[in-house]
């Protein structure tokens, strides 16, 4: 596969050049660029440049505001609530996050609702710099039916991810991020555009036969991880980011798509806590920290985020491969 070396720094340029060729404001152009260009340099490639196209599909249709201007507002001592103006999620994002920092320091608790935004990322980009500032976050975002109930027969529930993020002092912070289906969907689609089987496991084709051909797959519907445990945690996702925050569920946002291929419509929760305030008397850090050592101790166990971490550093010393595929598709799209 021809590739080519992008600095982290380029990979931002090109992203944010092609959704302002699509009519995408500066500010709305740069947040979102920024989650791509992070996700390639740490190895997310289902969540980077791969993904510019859907973007710029929901900018050509009109379906996403690319001059959206986020509102943020308090609804309860812990509770805020940002309105993303129907844009992408990351400008939202980025602007509640002090908010909700400074109430979760403020409250020990606090919630951010995200309503109204279009949400296409990696959900680690979430939690990763609110648990940098001190403060354990729990973010979750659900999608377009892709999972299977346990025990159904048809797609109902995005693959939901649920990331979480806790500070450490000495150390990046400890996080991990995971879909509600065995894989995430995108990781699927990677496979279909790279030739490769999928293990099997991991999903059925349109008529509900296991299949490890991942455009079968993308055809068909993803399984949950671990059977009916997965499967509630995504239905709790439906929950937090649907029916508590007033937004709608992972079938409600295909309902009302205009199935340009770009994001879908819809919201997101992200639960702050502050560790100083929740009355520990051991030393929440270094207790925390006598735990991941004895992860670490196992030969062959490791903590979450450890791989991306790793990869990140690989990136901002070497850059990052960009298969030639994915260029040729940018070159496209800014003709
Ligand atoms: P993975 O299964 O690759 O990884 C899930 C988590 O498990 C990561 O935190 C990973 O850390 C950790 N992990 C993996 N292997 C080990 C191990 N051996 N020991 C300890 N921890 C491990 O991710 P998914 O396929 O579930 O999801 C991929 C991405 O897709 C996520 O970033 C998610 O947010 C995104 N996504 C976004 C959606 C959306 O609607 N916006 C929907 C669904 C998914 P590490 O990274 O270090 O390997
Ligand atoms: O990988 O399942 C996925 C996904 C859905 C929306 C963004 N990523």
């Amino acid at each position: 596969m021809s590739e080519k070396i992008l600095q982290v720094s380029e990979i931002k340029t090109l992203a944010s050049e092609c959704l302002q060729h699509y009519g995408c404001d500066e500010r709305n152009a740069e947040a979102v660029a920024d989650v791509i260009a992070r996700a390639e340099r740490d190895g997310c490639h289902a969540h980077g440049l791969m993904r510019l196209a859907g973007y710029t599909n929901a900018l050509k249709s009109g379906k996403v505001n690319g001059k959206a201007k986020p509102t943020i507002e308090s609804i309860a001592p812990s509770v805020l609530r940002a309105n993303g103006d129907q844009g992408y999620a990351p400008l939202a994002l980025a602007l509640a996050r002090e908010p909700l920092i400074a109430t979760a320091r403020k409250q020990g608790i606090a919630a951010l609702a995200l309503t109204e935004t279009h949400h296409f990322a990696a959900l680690w980009g979430e939690v990763e710099p609110i648990a940098r500032a001190g403060i354990c976050a729990l973010a979750c975002v659900s999608y377009m039916p892709a999972v299977i109930p346990a025990g159904g027969s048809g797609p109902l529930y995005g693959t939901n991810p649920l990331a979480f993020g806790w500070p450490r002092a000495d150390a990046p912070p400890l996080v991990f991020d995971q879909a509600s289906s065995v894989v995430a969907r995108g990781e699927v689609m990677l496979a279909a555009r790279e030739g490769r089987e999928l293990a099997p496991g991991i999903g059925v084709d349109s008529e509900g036969h296991p299949s490890n051909d991942p455009q079968a797959v993308l055809d068909g519907a993803l399984l949950a991880f671990g059977g009916h445990k997965g499967s509630s945690i995504a239905m709790m996702i439906e929950l937090f980011a649907g029916a508590l925050i007033g937004e709608c569920f992972s079938f409600e946002a295909a309902a009302r798509d205009n199935k340009d291929g770009g994001p879908p419509l819809g919201g997101e929760l992200i639960i702050a806590m502050d560790p100083s305030r929740f009355g520990d008397a051991l030393g929440w850090a270094s207790h925390a920290e006598r735990l991941f050592e004895q992860i670490e101790a196992q030969n062959g166990a490791r903590l979450p985020g450890d791989r991306r971490y790793r990869n990140r550093a690989q990136s901002m010393a070497r850059g990052v491969a960009v298969p030639a595929s994915v260029l040729s598709t940018i070159d496209a799209l800014l003709q």
